[in-house]
């Protein structure tokens, strides 16, 4: 299959989960076109069957705002008919996905059938796509998309209360790349950041005010009070000044590691004793799934998707959003017995192993094929 993969290039979990995917097909023999503003973060080094197309941003002094849309449509265009694709897998709605369709609309009107596939990821629909300023775009796009996904059943429920939607939504979750997360022996980096034998909790995320941070240094500062711990924040993002402030008024500072951005998170998650994710809403939670991987206890918010990720009292535990209180305890509670912390580690591996890409990827496989199915349906009626 030769297949277009449009994606944002940062850090978040849509783009890694959409780069992973499409240098996961290639690996099979697929033809796979990454297409996007800049290279995708996790596309580092040359592989075979993969190809990166640039969407550049030329301005014109008209534009107060460029027409990212357009250019992108057009683009979408030149790339399917130069590389008789058979398909576009787009992630993230905003603005993917109408984007595709537009250029679907123009294929069509020079004899080209070009499906496309959208995968929503979360804050498409939760956050962005809910503003009257993108909802009918969305709901357009989804209805009219070829195929759509979700990443959570919780995500594919939240689309079907907040928009008008005729369309089936097939719920395929995120994964986990197993030769690369997965625990490492690395206790030289362990007795570097806790050389008196310190809990290691960890954090990361993008630090958007939907993330909380300012949650993660306030159960962090209940785990302190009764047990040795570091905690280490890993990411970068616009609520950072607040939080170093905070780390003074919860006077943790010396017990608080800024990371920043860090490329290989799986080295620094091999050394965690526990995960924090209190986000405010998640419609997956790919960063608690990898921390699971690396046989770490999640302690999250039960928001949108995470419950079904971070199974309450197996792996972890998911309370309310905001209650730091109760989300301290249970942390005291991993960590402050040895057995029953190992039980924690071992169900949380078990748990993001039923996540393996392994068995994901050709859940996306088979998706493709029957949207191609339906297709040649659509095209024999021309
Ligand atoms: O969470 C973010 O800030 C990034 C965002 C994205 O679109 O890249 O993540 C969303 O997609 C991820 C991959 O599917 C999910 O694991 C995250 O839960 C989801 N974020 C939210 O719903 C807030």
């Amino acid at each position: 299959m030769k297949i277009g993969i449009a994606c944002y290039p940062t850090y978040g979990g849509s783009g890694v989960i959409a780069t992973e995917l499409g240098k996961a097909l290639a690996e099979k023999g697929h033809e796979v076109h990454f297409i996007s503003y800049n290279q995708p973060a996790r596309l580092d080094s040359y592989l075979q069957n993969i190809y990166y197309h640039e969407v550049n941003i030329n301005s014109y002094p008209l534009f107060d705002h460029l027409p990212y849309e357009t250019i992108l449509a057009s683009r979408f265009v030149d790339i399917v008919k130069t590389n008789h694709l058979d398909l576009l897998h787009v992630h993230y709605a905003i603005p993917h996905a109408s984007a595709a369709l537009m250029a679907r609309s123009i294929l069509m009107e020079q004899d080209i059938y070009c499906p496309v596939i959208t995968t929503l990821h979360g804050t498409d629909i939760t956050l962005v796509g809910k503003d009257p300023t993108y909802e009918p775009v969305v709901a357009y796009s989804i209805n009219q998309s070829n195929g759509v996904t979700a990443v959570s059943n919780s995500l594919r429920q939240e689309t079907y209360d907040h928009f008008k939607i005729k369309k089936e939504i097939e719920v395929i979750p995120n994964f986990i790349d197993f030769t690369r997360f997965s625990k490492q022996a690395k206790s030289h980096f362990k007795k570097a950041i806790a050389p008196n034998d310190e809990k290691i909790i960890i954090h990361t995320s993008n630090f958007r005010k939907v993330k909380r941070v300012d949650d993660v240094i306030r159960i962090f500062a209940g785990i302190h009070k009764e047990i040795k711990s570091k905690l280490l924040l890993v990411g970068d993002g616009p609520e950072r000044g607040v939080i170093e402030h905070m780390c003074k008024e919860y006077n943790v500072c010396d017990n608080v590691l800024f990371l920043g951005k860090q490329e290989a998170i799986e080295e620094v998650l091999s050394v965690g004793d526990l995960f924090l994710l209190p986000s405010e809403t998640e419609s997956f939670g790919l960063a608690a799934l990898e921390a699971m991987a690396c046989e770490v206890p999640v302690i999250s918010t039960n928001a949108g998707g995470l419950p079904e990720v971070n199974i309450n009292g197996v792996t972890g535990f998911a309370c309310d959003v905001g209650d730091v209180e109760t989300m301290s305890q249970k942390a005291i509670y991993i960590l402050s017995d040895e057995e029953r912390h190992e039980k924690f580690k071992k169900n949380s591996l078990a748990q993001a192993q039923k996540y393996n890409i392994t068995e994901v990827l050709p859940l996306y496989v088979a998706y493709y094929n029957k949207v191609l199915n339906e297709c040649q349906k659509i095209t024999a009626n021309y």
